[in-house]
């Protein structure tokens, strides 16, 4: 049985340092930028998601010994990028999506054009936020490089960009577990491996408890997306502030199509429990990033 009660103090915790960072950022963007995309930026900027990635940072950075408030800059520049890809993957040449986080989604609360531009400027603004959090963090350059580089590289064509490219040219074909695992390890993953890292840059920790943070954010971050899809196949819209169904309308081919219901919820039993096996006997204090995982499997929305 999976322990999860130390995620719920780490979710909350992320949630209010994080919601602080993003409620400034957001204010700051609809002042600066005039009319509807300043308005489309907060509104994406606005919504409320699980903040699972910023646990994850919070939690690996003190797993790894790091102890600033600071840390959720870091979190919330994460945040961002996840927010960034959360408005283009619904737009119509994407997911087609109208309903995210139980609100219309940016595209349809203002139009195609603005939600568009909206997303890309978020990504300038993830940028400015890790690098304030990296001036109140006191890192040297050399280490916001190495994090610029994971946040950047998890974002673009060996990660997320690239995986969602994947994801579209596989629209209605019948693909095996394999060729799942390589799209969503890229798609989904990457972001929640970059997480990981990050609070594992920012807490300074070496080679070993690096190596370890990225093993488990590797696997984490598949088990998240099996998780994804089960909820997709056996949830209600209402209980995800999405449209439920959504991936066998797009004909899509998800663990739920190759695996079935029961067998894609224990893969993703089985990664969590490699994931948290890759933090054990290597000095990390391990122990709340462990329940974020299992969280991670067990959630409802
Ligand atoms: C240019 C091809 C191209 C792509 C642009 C849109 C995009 C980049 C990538 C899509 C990435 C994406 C949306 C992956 C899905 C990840 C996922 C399962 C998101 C849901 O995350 P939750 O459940 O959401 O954490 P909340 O709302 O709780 O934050």
């Amino acid at each position: 049985m999976l322990d999860t009660g130390g995620a719920a103090d780490l979710l909350a915790r992320a949630r209010t340092l994080t919601d602080a960072r993003l409620a400034a950022c957001a204010g700051r963007i609809s002042r600066e930028t005039p009319g509807h995309l300043g308005e489309a930026l907060a509104y994406a900027l606005g919504t409320t998601g699980k903040r699972v990635r910023p646990a994850l940072v919070l939690g690996s950075y003190h797993a790894a010994g790091g102890t600033s408030d600071a840390i959720a800059g870091v979190a919330a520049a994460v945040e961002v990028v996840h927010t960034y890809s959360l408005v283009h993957d619904d737009l119509p040449c994407m997911d087609n999506d109208d309903q995210r986080r139980g609100r219309p989604t940016t595209h349809v609360a203002f139009d195609v054009a603005t939600a568009t531009r909206a997303g890309w400027l978020l990504v300038p603004v993830a940028v400015e936020l890790l690098v304030e959090a990296a001036k109140e963090l006191s890192l040297e350059s050399a280490r916001l490089l190495q994090m610029s580089r994971t946040l950047l590289d998890a974002g673009g064509f060996r990660g997320m960009v690239g995986g969602q490219w994947l994801d579209l040219a596989a629209e209605g074909r019948d693909l095996d577990a394999g060729q799942l695992a390589t799209i969503h390890r890229g798609k989904t993953g990457a972001l929640i491996r970059a997480c990981c890292e990050l609070g594992g840059i920012a807490a300074g920790a070496g080679p070993g408890q690096m190596a370890a943070l990225t093993a488990f954010g590797h696997d984490v971050g598949l088990a998240f997306q099996v998780a994804d899809d089960v909820l997709d196949a056996t949830g209600s819209s209402e209980a995800l502030g999405k449209t439920a169904g959504r991936d066998a309308l797009l004909a899509k081919s998800t663990y739920v199509s190759v695996l079935g219901v029961e067998e894609a919820r224990a893969e993703a039993g089985r990664l969590v429990e490699q994931a948290v096996a890759r933090l054990q006997h290597t000095g990390l204090a391990a122990e709340p990033l462990s329940d974020l995982a299992g969280f991670i499997i067990t959630r409802t929305s």
